[in-house]
Parts: C-alpha cells; structure tokens; sequence
C-alpha cells in the first residue's frame, strides 16, 4: 500500500525528538500524533470552505485529545502548559497543511490569557469545552491603527455599574465568526498607553459584538473584523486586574510566539519533504535533478535552515518547561529565525519543483501561501528584532552579559 506524507520519512522527521530537550512522553507523543495525523486528518483544497474544515478539525483533535495539550486542564492545582508538546504537535500538523496548525494552535492562542489569568471559577466556565474541541476560542488584541504598537489601542471599555461597555474595532482576528468566544483587548484608562489596557471574555452572540466583516487571506483561514457596539460584559469577564491586560497579552504571546517558530519548522520540513522526492524523481539533461549539485546545495541550505530553527524552537520551549526562566528574548528569537528561513525553504522548494510548484494546490504551492503570514502575525519580525535589541540592551545596562 502507498504511504501517505505523513507516513513515508516519518523517523527522518522525528529524529530531532532524540534532543536532549526532549524526554521519552515527547517522542512517544510525536509518534502517536503523526500517525494519528497521516489517517484522520484528510486533505482540503483552496477553495475548501475553511471555516467548515476549521470546525472538523477542532472537534475531532478535541476528541483525539490532542487540543488539551495546547489548554491546561482547569481548576485547582491546574496543569502547566508544556511548551514542547505544543511546539512538537504544531510542527506535525502544520506539516499536514496549515488549517491544521491553524484549528490546533488558536484554540491554544485563544485561550491562553484565561489560562495565564483567569480565576478558577473562569478557567473551569471556559477551558474544559476548549479542550474538547467543544466551543472554539479566539484572541482579539490587533486593532486597524494598532498592530505592532499595542500601546495605541483605541477600543474602549467603561465601568457602568456590575459591568463593563465595550467599544472600538479589532481586526485581523482569528477564528472571528467561528469563535464561541472571544478574549477582547481594549483601553480602560487606569493609565496611558500599555498599563491602561484590561483583558475580558466577551462570548459571541453577546449584543453589541458583531464578527460579520470576514477577511478573505492568500493562505484562506477563519479571519474576522470584530466591532464592538455598546458591548456590556459582566465584570466577572475581566481577566486579572484591570491595567494589566497588556501583561497578559505579553505573557500569552511568549508562549505562542515560540510555537510560531514550530508551525514554521513544520512547513518547512514539508518542503524539504517535497523537494528531495522531486529532486530525486526528476530526470533532466540525462540524469536525476538530484544529481546537479546546485540542487544539491539547495537541499544542505534547507536542512541546516530546519535545523538552526529548531534548536532555537526547542530551546526556547526548553527554558519555560524546565528552567522556568522567562522566554521574552528566546522566543522572539525562535519565532523569527524560524518563520524567516521557512519562508526561504519554502522559496527553494518550489524551484526544485519548477513550473509545478505555482499550479494551485500543488502542495508546495499551498505551503508559498500558507508561510507568509506567520512573519506578521504574532509580532513581526522587525518587532522581534526591537524585544531582542531591548533585553540585550537592559542586560547590559544591568552589567549582565546578555538576556539570552
Ligand atoms: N511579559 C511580561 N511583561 C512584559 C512583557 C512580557 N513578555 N513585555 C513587556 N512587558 C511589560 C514591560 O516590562 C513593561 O512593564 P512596566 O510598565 O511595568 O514597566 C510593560 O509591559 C510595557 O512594555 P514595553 O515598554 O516594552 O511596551 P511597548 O509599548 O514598548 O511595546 C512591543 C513593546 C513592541 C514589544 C509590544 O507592543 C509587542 O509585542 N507588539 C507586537 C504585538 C503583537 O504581537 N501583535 C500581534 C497580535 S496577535 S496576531
């Protein structure tokens, strides 16, 4: 019987797991979730309906048990995310094709603040259902003037009585228009710029939220503009103290920010993937394309390229899970060599392949569109650069040698 991608080259794939980073559940999740992977996850095109495959993929990870590793179980004594796990499982779906890391990773994303901040009471209302795939979670931070700079957020949030009224636009939003519920940046003016922000829960359907505006992507993903008319949130929907919402969003982003990183190694390692099997099939000029050596260099660029991104992927994951060091610096690191060389890789892989690689849907093709975006969401790239530059700089005011 043929083997799917998902199966042919699995061990290839998963040697990293054999790290020191890693400790033996991470190989044996890595093992279970790739075969779970190549049989269950199926194939969509294009023009699939992504909201339609979203809604699939959430629910069936959720019952495969594969979304609780991206949400901590709630309550007392709650579990602590393990970074590696969700970078490992991110890696493997998004080798599968980026709806996949995308339905996985959001509902981590989209959860995480209540994780990091909510109280008992809000983890055990919202987490279990996210876990199972039940209800789908979104992060609502960006705004049209308001990306890069947080600071600058104008969505707005007034205390009236035993609530809150929210109002403003937020845009670019994952998941907007599929989302249960949505945890919602906005200004509440304890103070100017990052420490006026507050963080609430607003679950869809609440009057005043609408997800209507859809925005149509290169790479099509569930993605909304959320405007918030008169919104009123019961004051129990505030995660954490009011101000510190910029914290909280920071806090949930070097989690997922490294997990970008991994999302990236995985469509890089699907090109690389793609490319050897081309590059070895390929005849041209009376031998293999794999026989050129200008190809060959191509496939040593890719390679190193996937490596040098996963060892920054997993050290970052590494120094959260074991040393329980803050990642701020590591993770920017990470998220940025690994999406900017992915992109790269990706680039090489639709040489190899040639006229091939721009047909629609050829799967390098998919992979040119679905790697863009990751060196924009989540903090850009030039943004990492600016986290990197200040902890260095602080490090070496504080006479340290480095933040690293
Ligand atoms: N964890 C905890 N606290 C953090 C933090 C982190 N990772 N990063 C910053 N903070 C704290 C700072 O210590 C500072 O605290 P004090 O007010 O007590 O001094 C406060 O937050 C403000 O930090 P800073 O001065 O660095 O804020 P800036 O406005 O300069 O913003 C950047 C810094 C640009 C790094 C930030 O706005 C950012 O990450 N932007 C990109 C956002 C993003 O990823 N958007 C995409 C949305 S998801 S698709």
């Amino acid at each position: 019987m043929e083997q799917s991608a998902g199966t042919r080259g699995e061990a290839q794939r998963l040697a990293h797991l054999g790290w020191p980073f890693f400790e033996p559940a991470h190989a044996r999740l890595a093992g279970e979730a790739a075969r779970w992977a190549a049989g269950a996850l199926g194939e969509w095109t294009h023009d699939a309906d992504a909201d339609a495959v979203c809604r699939r993929l959430v629910r069936e990870m959720g019952a495969a048990g594969w979304l609780a590793h991206a949400v901590p179980r709630a309550g007392a004594g709650s579990a602590r995310l393990d970074l590696r796990s969700i970078c490992i499982l991110r890696e493997l779906f998004a080798f599968h094709g980026g709806l996949a890391d995308f339905a996985f990773a959001m509902q981590g994303l989209g959860s995480g603040a209540i994780s990091i901040a909510g109280s008992d009471e809000q983890k055990t209302r919202y987490l279990p259902a996210v876990a199972r795939g039940e209800t789908i979670a979104a992060f609502a931070l960006s705004e049209e003037n308001s990306g890069s700079d947080v600071g600058a957020m104008a969505a707005s949030a007034r205390r009236d009585g035993s609530d809150y009224v929210l109002d403003g636009a937020k845009t670019w939003i994952s998941n907007g228009g599929i989302a249960d519920f949505y945890v919602v940046f906005a200004r509440s003016g304890e103070a100017p710029g990052t420490r006026g922000l507050s963080a609430f829960v607003v679950d869809a359907g609440t009057p005043g939220l609408s997800a209507a505006e859809r925005i149509d992507i290169i790479a099509p993903h569930p993605m909304a503009t959320l405007r918030l008319t008169g919104c009123r949130v019961p004051a129990g929907n505030l995660l954490g103290a009011p101000g510190e919402g910029f914290k909280i969003a920071m806090r949930t982003l070097d989690v997922f920010r490294t997990s970008v990183g991994a999302a990236a190694l995985g469509f890089a390692r699907r090109a690389l993937f793609e490319a050897l099997g081309r590059a070895r099939e390929r005849r041209m000029f009376g031998q293999a394309l794999a026989d050129f050596q200008m190809t060959q260099a191509k496939l040593a660029d890719m390679a190193t390229a996937i490596d040098a991104g996963a060892l920054l992927v997993y050290r970052a994951a590494w120094t959260r899970d074991v040393a329980g060091e803050s990642i701020t610096c590591q993770a920017a690191m990470a998220k940025m060599q690994a999406t900017e060389t992915a992109q790269k890789v990706v680039d090489a892989a639709v040489q190899i392949h040639g006229g091939l690689g721009v047909v629609r849907d050829h799967p390098v093709e998919r992979l040119y569109r679905e790697v863009r975006a990751l060196r924009i969401y989540e903090g850009a790239t030039e943004v990492q650069k600016l986290i990197i530059a200040r902890q260095l700089l602080e490090a070496a005011a504080r006479g340290g040698e480095g933040a690293r």
